[in-house]
């Protein structure tokens, strides 16, 4: 019996099963990839997951159904032992290996940088971003110390409260920083993870889409509390944190007096905790 073409049959195998699992990978995963759409940034983050899933299938394919191809069809025959032919290089498939694997890497490369470039992924431009988002931006500053985060609002009189609300499509600009040890600002839903340096002014840009409750967790080790270091944000029309911000001017008056004045960071000082 004349041995089939394999490459021939594998190909096609491979180029139907891609053909078909791709972009039902797209419409079907896509939709639920972390982290959502809390926010423009995080709905960028769920684009870019949908772009690198989606070029993964068919490579993922390729493993799995050569994998399940050679199972099947390169079997040993019952009782025989055969050696298969010495194999000595492909010229043909190392050149199309060489060239296809240089186009999804280098390609990934450029996708990446240029993502990079318009939010940072969340992960905060330093103190002097690269690219600044244009229009009105609210200023927060994230404080992170063992083992709370605390927020303070230059525009709104240097307050310092210790829960977070937004306003709704709003652009922040999170001024994201540490009193004492490294930290790292994670709020999941709005697709921001931030390093919280002490002595250093980490900006992060994000605007959120719908009004919601959020979670912000420490993410990086801070201390034998870090896990306690969880709390619950909300994003809230702008009429109620106009009254919210209002309420906390008034609730933290004599807080603020004491506190050292608004700066992009601060020297540790137990005495200037919002509460
Ligand atoms: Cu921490």
């Amino acid at each position: 019996m004349a041995e089939p073409n394999h490459a021939r049959r594998f190909t096609v195998l491979w180029v139907v099963a891609s053909l078909i699992a791709t972009p039902l990978v797209i419409v079907l995963l896509g939709p639920i990839l972390p982290p959502g759409n809390g926010s423009q940034q995080a709905s960028g983050h769920v684009t870019d997951n949908t772009v690198l899933l989606a070029m993964a299938t068919p490579v993922l394919l390729l493993v799995v159904i050569y994998l399940i191809y050679a199972i099947i069809v390169f079997r040993q025959p019952k009782g025989g032992v055969l050696e298969g032919p010495a194999v000595r290089g492909n010229q043909r498939l190392q050149t199309w290996w060489i060239v296809v694997t240089s186009i999804l890497v280098v390609s990934l490369a450029v996708y990446g940088t240029v993502r990079l470039e318009e939010d940072g992924a969340g992960s905060g431009g330093g103190p002097s971003p690269v690219v600044v988002p244009s229009g009105k931006k609210l200023k927060v500053q994230v404080i992170a110390q063992q083992w709370e985060f605390t927020y303070r609002f230059p525009e709104y009189g240097g307050v310092e409260v210790p829960h977070l609300e937004l306003p709704v499509n709003q652009l922040v600009e999170l001024h994201v920083t540490s009193l004492d040890v490294i930290h790292s600002f994670w709020a999941y839903q709005l697709g921001v993870k931030a390093d919280a340096n002490p002595n250093v002014d980490n900006v992060v840009y994000v605007k959120p889409t719908h009004e919601q409750t959020f979670e912000v967790r420490c993410a990086e080790l801070c201390g034998i509390w870090h896990g306690a270091m969880f709390d619950h944000g909300h994003v809230v029309s702008q009429e109620a944190f106009n009254t919210w911000i209002a309420e906390q001017q008034t609730k933290y008056a004599a807080a603020t007096k004491a506190l050292p004045p608004y700066s992009k960071t601060y020297l540790p000082e137990p005495t200037r905790r919002a509460e």
